[in-house]
């Protein structure tokens, strides 16, 4: 029986924002004549809920571009769009080989010749390789392309490519605030389900599901532990019910105290007995209820979380305990990195993960995933990549990027991180000679490992846009597609996003990709220039500049300005394999962008544009300002290419944006002047 999905996911009837599905009807074009004669009717074979996802898609999607109603047919005959998963009957050219063993979520899309009836076939790996490939087929004729008639196989690089929900759990079980958020409260409806699911959901699945993202971890990483209470699993349950449908597994952020507080138990060392045997019951309640769960994640011994080392064991055995309760019904654990001020380590706080997690590598499970930040320090606009990426040959390294923009101007700012997430991608560590990329270890190839993951701290909320800011979207986008394949060029995705959510207006789809594409830089440029790194206040919002008070970090005093991380400072340096450790430690070669993360410089330092240290720190927040003047005026030139109140409302931002950059200029050049 055909389940109805449609109805539940028609992106909130004005409600809330289409993103980047609103499927515009196609400008009369050649491609869109072409697809119009070819599209009467689609064949997708598949019975299971996630072929009928891709059906209900494909369906919905081409009924919206060609504007007319498009049939579904049971007879591939009949159809001039077939699709189908490895078992289908679907005629495979031979050079794809066996689609029974192509990876599950690949797929691939080709086409006829015109003279054989124009048709364009679609096979996917498995249901959920198929729905990757409807999103595809879709995408790609709203950016006027025609699939080739050689078909190619296309495949996920990184396995778990997952969101994290920093939401919390409040404990009336209403629904709660999202920490890091920008964009309202969470859109988990706690105190609603499971009774009632809320349209949002499937939507939400939708738009993850089109970019490839095949996870979540629906709750807070400072996670509260009632969240795991037996009666609260039924609500975790409907929601994943509702992710499957798109391809999504959940994960759940657990305290590692749970035995305690919830088991009443006088401990809850990993090593205990009855620790391990109340896990066991609670993993195997929970596998009950969500029998394809993605696994737990866990924040041990960091910001007052608890973790084994409260107990006296270390991360090893406390994140194998888990992962050997989970291994029989193939979770995993997700044991983030991120840990800081542990009693024995050394000054540098950059230095902490390393010291704490190194010496370690080798003795973590193989369904252990280390899940860590892409920077030694916590998402700052720019950092070094974290040194733990290229030394840790005999884990698995995930890599925590972070979309809610907690230090990269909040939903006040247009800062497009995919510029930062493709550079720590692509940084080599040297591990294994030239070429050791940070990708090639996230996407476990480098040393081999089982498993990979990306995960991304969402931005999303219960706000009309999701995210806060509308072009906060992009990073969600550019997320997913970027976890799929580290190696898209970004200026694909940035043109991606613009034409699916706004159309095809040239204009439009000539400044917002600029506008994005320089976004980061601007933002850097006026607030943490050269490497100078944390800069922002410690209150909660996390807007306001404050140099004064993070001395601690960038260390200026009266002869310059920077950290000395070098062999003769905190010797953060030798964290990384020579090759780069020697580039970073000699300030001539140190990259201009790092250069105050690495060394003490004094102000008449000449950099390579032959100006002292001090006048190129004054003019980088003269033209970051001058920078974000020119977006806002850009951004006022698109008035009548893109509907009013979303022109409106981002113009709104621009504005509040350039106030703040005014700010961060006058504070923090009178900051360096005077210390100089
Ligand atoms: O950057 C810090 C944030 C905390 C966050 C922590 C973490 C969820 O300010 O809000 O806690 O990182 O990543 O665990």
């Amino acid at each position: 029986m055909k389940q109805e999905i449609s109805s539940d996911s028609t992106f909130g009837a004005g409600r809330y924002d289409g993103l980047w599905l609103g499927y515009r009807p196609l400008a009369a074009s050649a491609l869109g004549d072409r697809l119009a004669g070819a599209a009467l009717a689609v064949h997708v074979a598949g019975h299971d809920e996630v072929a009928q996802s891709a059906r209900d898609e494909l369906q919905r999607g081409l009924s919206a571009l060609l504007d007319k109603p498009v049939t579904a047919t049971a007879d591939p005959d009949g159809a001039r769009i077939v699709a189908g998963s490895a078992d289908t009957a679907v005629p495979i050219p031979g050079v794809l080989g066996d689609p029974t063993s192509w990876p599950e979520e690949a797929f691939a899309m080709w086409s006829s010749d015109a003279n054989a009836g124009d048709r364009i076939y679609l096979v996917g790996g498995s249901s959920q390789g198929l729905l990757y490939g409807v999103f595809a087929l879709l995408r790609e004729w709203q950016m006027g392309h025609w699939p080739e008639m050689q078909p190619a196989l296309h495949a996920p690089r990184i396995a778990q490519r997952v969101l994290n929900h920093w939401d919390n759990w409040t404990p009336s079980a209403t629904h709660g605030s999202v920490e890091r958020g920008y964009a309202g409260d969470t859109l988990w409806k706690w105190d609603e389900l499971p009774e009632k699911i809320d349209s949002r959901y499937a939507d939400y699945a939708r738009a993850c599901a089109s970019v490839g993202i095949n996870g979540a971890v629906l709750n807070n990483v400072n996670s509260q532990v009632d969240f795991i209470r037996t009666e609260n699993l039924p609500k975790v349950a409907a929601l994943a019910g509702v992710l499957r449908r798109w391809g999504m597994r959940v994960y759940v952020a657990v305290r590692y105290d749970s035995p305690i507080v919830l088991g009443g138990l006088a401990t809850a060392d990993p090593e205990d007995p009855g620790v391990v045997e109340w896990w066991a019951g609670k993993i195997d309640e929970l596998y009950g209820h969500i029998p394809d769960c993605g696994g737990l994640q866990v924040k041990g011994d960091s910001e007052g979380q608890p973790g084994p080392l409260c107990y006296g064991r270390n991360h090893a055995v406390g994140a194998n305990m888990l992962a050997r309760l989970l291994l029989p019904y193939g979770g995993m654990v997700h044991w983030r990195t991120f840990v800081y001020r542990i009693p024995g380590l050394s000054d540098d706080r950059l230095k902490h993960a390393y010291e704490v997690f190194q010496p370690l590598d080798g003795a973590f499970d193989e369904n252990v995933m280390l899940q860590t930040k892409f920077g030694p320090l916590d998402f700052q606009v720019r950092e070094p990549p974290s040194p733990l990426f290229g030394r840790m040959p005999r884990s698995n390294l995930g890599m925590e990027v972070q979309l809610a923009q907690e230090y990269t101007g909040t939903d006040k700012t247009c800062c497009w991180l995919a510029p930062q997430w493709r550079e720590v991608l692509d940084f080599d560590t040297q591990a294994l000679g030239t070429g050791s990329t940070i990708a090639r270890v996230v996407d476990g190839t480098l040393f081999q490992r089982p498993h990979s993951l990306i995960a991304g701290v969402a931005n999303t909320g219960d706000g009309p846009q999701w995210t806060g800011h509308d072009l906060a979207q992009a990073n969600w986008y550019a997320f997913g597609r970027l976890a799929w394949d580290p190696g898209l060029a970004l200026d694909q995705i940035a043109q991606e996003w613009t034409r699916l959510t706004f159309g095809a207006d040239p204009l439009v789809g000539r400044t917002i990709p600029d506008l994005l594409l320089r976004s980061r830089a601007v933002f850097e440029k006026y607030t943490s220039p050269l490497g100078l790194g944390l800069m922002v206040e410690r209150a909660v919002r996390r807007m306001a500049p404050a140099p004064a008070a993070r001395e601690p970090w960038h260390r200026a005093d009266t002869h310059g300005v920077g950290y000395d991380r070098t062999r003769s400072g905190s010797g953060f340096v030798d964290q990384y394999h020579a090759a780069v450790s020697d580039q970073f430690n000699d300030l001539a070669t140190c990259p201009e962008s790092l250069l105050l993360w690495f060394h003490h410089v004094p102000y008449s330092w000449c950099l390579k544009s032959g100006r002292p240290l001090i006048e190129a720190l004054c003019d980088a927040y003269q033209e970051g300002v001058a920078e974000v003047e020119s977006m806002v005026a850009q951004w006022a030139g698109l008035a009548g290419h893109i509907d009013p109140p979303r022109h409106a409302r981002v113009q709104v931002r621009f504005q509040e944006q350039l106030a703040w950059a005014r700010i961060w200029r006058d504070t923090c050049t009178r900051y360096f002047l005077t210390k100089a």
